[in-house]
């Protein structure tokens, strides 16, 4: 067996800092069909049938549910897209994003 010798590492790694992620967060309201929403999910965040009924039955009950998390384009970027999405119908469906702690 070959000896190998493993030198301590000197070239330094600058820490690089990793982009706070923000949250997704579903709003209930009283027009928007539970269906509806269900698609929506579906459909921009790429949720099973099961998952989004459950975060829409969640914001339903509570007021809210955070659907996931990304960094802070795609987030803007999926909440935009999703509350559009309602709003072509004629509903007040909402979709909101606030950062991680
Ligand atoms: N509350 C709506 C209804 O009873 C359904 C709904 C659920 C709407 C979640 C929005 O974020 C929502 N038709």
């Amino acid at each position: 067996m070959p000896e190998t010798t493993t030198a301590p590492r000197t070239k330094l790694r600058p820490k690089t800092e990793r982009p706070k992620l923000h949250k997704v967060i579903l709003v209930n309201d009283d027009f928007t069909p539970r269906d509806f929403v269900v698609t929506v999910l579906k459909g921009e965040f790429r949720m099973s049938e099961d998952q989004a009924y459950r975060v829409m039955i969640t914001a339903h009950q509570r007021g809210v549910c955070v659907v996931a998390v990304f960094t802070r384009d795609v987030a803007e970027t999926k909440a935009t897209r999703a509350t559009e999405a309602g709003k072509a119908k004629g509903y007040p469906l909402q979709f909101t994003t606030e950062p991680e702690e």
